[in-house]
Parts: C-alpha cells; structure tokens; sequence
C-alpha cells in the first residue's frame, strides 16, 4: 500500500476539539505509513521551510512554525473572517482585508516547501480543509506529480457568496490542481455545479465568464461520521456514568434538553435559546418540567464576530433566565467549557432531546455522537437542521428549519412527548445509519477513490 501524507491546519494531538476524526486519519495513517503535516502551534520570528518530525504516540508527525503576522493573515484572516463566513453563506459577517490573501498563499507555499521535499514518488496526500486550498497548486509547481486529494469538512457556498470572496477565481482554479475534491455532502457538490451553471448563464447574458475546466478532477460526496459503536460504550464508562449520574441527580426527574457546540455563529445559539424560550411560553406545564444544558466552549476568540456571538448568547441567555426562573427552578443551564469526550457521551446518554440546530454546517458531529450515546431501551430523539450536512442521512431525526423558532420549539415539544415505541424506532433508524456512515468507512472510501485500490473489508461485509 502506498504511504499516505495527511495535512491539515494543525497537528493533531494539540485540537481538543478534534475528537473523533483525529482518530480516524491516525488510525488510516498508521495502516498505511507516512506522516502527519500541519502548523505546530508555535511561533517563529523569520518563515521557517524546514519540517521538524517528531513521533506523537507512534505515528510520524511534521510541522513548521509560522510567523505571528502570516498566521494571522491566514488562520484568523483570510481563513476564519472570509472563507468561513462566506462558506457559511454569511456574507455580512465577513471582513475583506487584501493583505490577508497575500499571507494565505505564503502560508501555503511555506508547507509546500515543507513538505515537497519528504514525499517519496508512489505517496498520496490527503489535504484537509479551506486553510489549505492552494496547496495542490504550489505542490504541483514542485514538480509533484503524485495523487493529492482535498477534502473540505464545511458546505460549499451559493454562487454568489462564491463570487463574493476575493480571489475565488484562482481558489477554484487550485481546487482543480485536486485529483479528487470531496465534500460532505450532495448539496456542495451541487453547489460547485450551479457555480459552473451560473458562469454559463452570465455567458449566454454576453458577459464574460470565468471559465472552469474540471479536467480530471473529479468532484464527489463523502459524507463523515463519528465512531458509533465506541460512544455506545464510551457512554457507559465509569467517567460517563459519573457524569451521568451526577446530573441525573440534579435534574430530579425532569427531561433533559441538550446542546453541545463550539461557540460559533453558524451553530445558530441565539435561534436555539430563543425557540427553548417559545417552548416555555407556549406550554406552560413545561415549565418545571424541562431543563436545557448548553455547553459552548469559545472558539477562535481573537475575532471580533466571536466575541459578538459570544455576547448575543450571554444576553439570550439572560433574558430566558430572568423571564421563566424561579427560586427554585432554572430553565437553562449554559456553560462556557470543553469536556472531556466521556463527560459528553454521559450526557448525550442523559439527554431526552439533542439539539443540533446549525443555521449551516458541513456535517456536524455531534449529531452522530448523541445518536452513538443513546441507551437502547430508552433513547432520546434528535432534533437536527435541515442545513446540517447531516439531515442528508438521519432521515429519522425531526428535520427543523432553524431560522423557524416556532417550528424548533414545536419539534422540542413533540421530542418530549414522543412515545417510547416511536423513540425506540427513529434511533434504531438513525443508528444503522451512524455505523454506516463511520469515519472509517469516510476515510477508506475517500482514500480508495483517490487512489483507485478496493477499501479494506469491513466488519459489515459478507465473509
Ligand atoms: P465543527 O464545526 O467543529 O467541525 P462538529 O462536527 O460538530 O463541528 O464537531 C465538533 C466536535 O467538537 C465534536 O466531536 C464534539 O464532540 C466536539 N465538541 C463540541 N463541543 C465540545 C465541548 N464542549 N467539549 C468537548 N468537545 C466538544 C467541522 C465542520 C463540521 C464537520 C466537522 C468534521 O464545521 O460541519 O462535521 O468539521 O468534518
């Protein structure tokens, strides 16, 4: 088997949040050989082009130090204030400085030149998301003629948030220096395909287009998963029955109602709290009845849009609190860390509703996690955004339109009141679609149709 080159932003092991995913790409990494590259989290005074390796629990890790003024043009600036909000199809939160592009590309072109020299002629690369689109691109000005595959873990933009992103051109051009792109969901591969519609039209209307060739790239759905089956028994653990309990005691009786998030604009937070207020408003006998824990760590802080973000939520959050509480009761409970995987698995197992309820996301994975968690005989039921990548597979859970708080509230409504059998149903539904639906099985597919080989057997497979 050739060996296999991973890159993303980061190495692994420093992203807490990376979970589940960092160890599917470890475990495929250490099937096949090769390393692991990304930034090492560290600062340098002048651009280094010299990967360091080190080796990070048996596997193979390289990494470049940046300085601090490219790593902000290209993490917090062109990276996390334009692409992410613009893939997110929020265009009024993105702010356009041009020097950031410029620090994007020499980022890119610093791993380039990192990496270029360590790749052996039979290795494949597997690039990892909207910070590293030109890496293919400056690669291949490398003379590097081997197979390179990008996978982007957020939706793909509408074609005018495309053409609302500076440089979209030359990016869509480097996704093309890809032999394969793959994307989470049907949607943004439709989304790149009414790119190329749109670019037709405006030819027909006699302007002129930006022509796109796909040549041999080849664009397709990867829809990414969870572990299903180790959350199943990572929810019944000795640290996710502590927690487990721990709440359970607190909650004395009364249904649980359970958001887990990074602390981002496109989770949709303010909608959620608001729909859980119209819960209340609307049915009062409710009211002592419920109690929603939202856990939402801060995330990528430095930016202003965040520090925002965080504000709405506090004041939602305020606002719901001052309204329905009572001495003795609390409506909400919100809390501003990151557990432990275990922890959540406890309280996904805990929960009678999970609300994953993004105005827009790739796929999302805590959708996956809480169905992984549930207890058989008494499961909860997903609530999930229709603009979730994951609604495109748990045909099962209820579908919300998230910008609809009285439709959110009404489904958090029926998920209560909802009878053990149907409950039992929907999960047994949204489970075999978990286990299918498996990092492992994402990350062989992907890496079988970049390199052509049969994906290894699974445990499904007939013998
Ligand atoms: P994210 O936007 O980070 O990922 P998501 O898919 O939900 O979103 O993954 C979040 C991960 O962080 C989960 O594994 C979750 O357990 C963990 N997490 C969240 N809150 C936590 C907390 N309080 N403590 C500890 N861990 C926490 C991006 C895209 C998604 C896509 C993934 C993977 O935005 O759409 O699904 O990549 O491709």
């Amino acid at each position: 088997m050739s060996r296999l080159i991973v890159v993303s932003n980061r190495i692994p092991g420093k992203t807490p949040a990376a979970g589940g995913l960092a160890v599917a790409l470890k475990k495929t990494l250490s099937a096949r050989d090769g390393f692991w590259f990304g930034w090492s989290g560290a600062f340098a005074e002048t651009p280094s082009r010299e990967a360091k390796f080190e080796t990070i629990d048996g596997l193979q890790i390289g990494s470049i130090d940046l300085t601090k003024s490219d790593h902000q043009s290209y993490y917090a600036g062109f990276s996390n204030s334009i692409l992410w909000p613009a893939f997110h199809l929020r265009l009024d939160l993105t702010d356009i400085h041009s020097h950031w592009y410029e620090g994007y590309r020499r980022v890119n072109v610093q791993f380039a030149e990192a990496i270029a020299r360590h790749i052996k002629p039979d290795d494949i690369i597997w690039v990892h998301d909207y910070h590293l689109i030109p890496l293919a691109t400056e690669l291949r000005r490398r003379n590097i003629r081997n197979k390179i595959g990008f996978y982007l873990h957020i939706p793909f933009p509408t074609p005018d948030a495309l053409n609302a992103i500076p440089h979209h051109e030359e990016l869509l051009t480097d996704l093309l220096a890809y032999d394969l792109v793959g994307f989470q969901a049907q949607r943004d591969v439709a989304a790149f395909n009414e790119f190329i519609a749109h670019e037709e039209m405006y030819r027909q209307a006699g302007g002129t287009p930006f022509e796109i060739d796909l040549g041999n790239t080849v664009l397709e759905a990867f829809p990414i998963g969870s572990d299903p089956e180790a959350f199943s028994k990572l929810a019944t653990s000795p640290n996710a029955q502590k927690m487990y309990k721990r709440v359970e005691r607190s909650m004395n009786g009364r249904a649980m109602i359970l958001g887990v998030d990074r602390l981002d604009y496109s989770k949709g937070l303010p909608q959620r709290v608001q729909a859980y207020e119209k819960l209340l408003e609307n049915n009062a006998n409710l009211r002592r009845a419920v109690h929603m824990i939202q856990i939402a760590p801060p995330s990528r802080d430095t930016i202003k849009e965040y520090q925002v973000i965080s504000d709405e939520l506090d004041t939602a959050v305020g606002r719901l609190t001052g309204r329905f509480a009572e001495p003795d009761w609390l409506p909400i409970t919100y809390v501003k860390r990151a557990y432990s995987q275990a922890s959540l698995a406890g309280l996904y197992r805990l929960a009678r509703v999970g609300l994953v309820t993004p105005l827009r996301d790739g796929m999302n994975l805590v959708a996956h996690e809480y169905v992984g968690s549930q207890n058989p005989e008494n499961p909860g039921v997903l609530v999930l955004s229709r603009f979730a990548g994951a609604a495109e597979i748990f045909h099962d859970a209820l579908i919300i339109n998230p910008f609809d708080t009285d439709e959110t509230a009404e489904a958090m409504r029926q998920a209560i009141a909802m009878p053990l059998e149907e409950r039992k149903q929907r999960w047994e539904s949204l489970m075999t679609v978990a286990k299918t639906h498996n990092v492992d099985n994402w990350a062989n597919s992907y890496l079988a149709a970049l390199t052509g080989e049969e994906p290894p057997a699974t445990d499904d497979d007939e013998p």
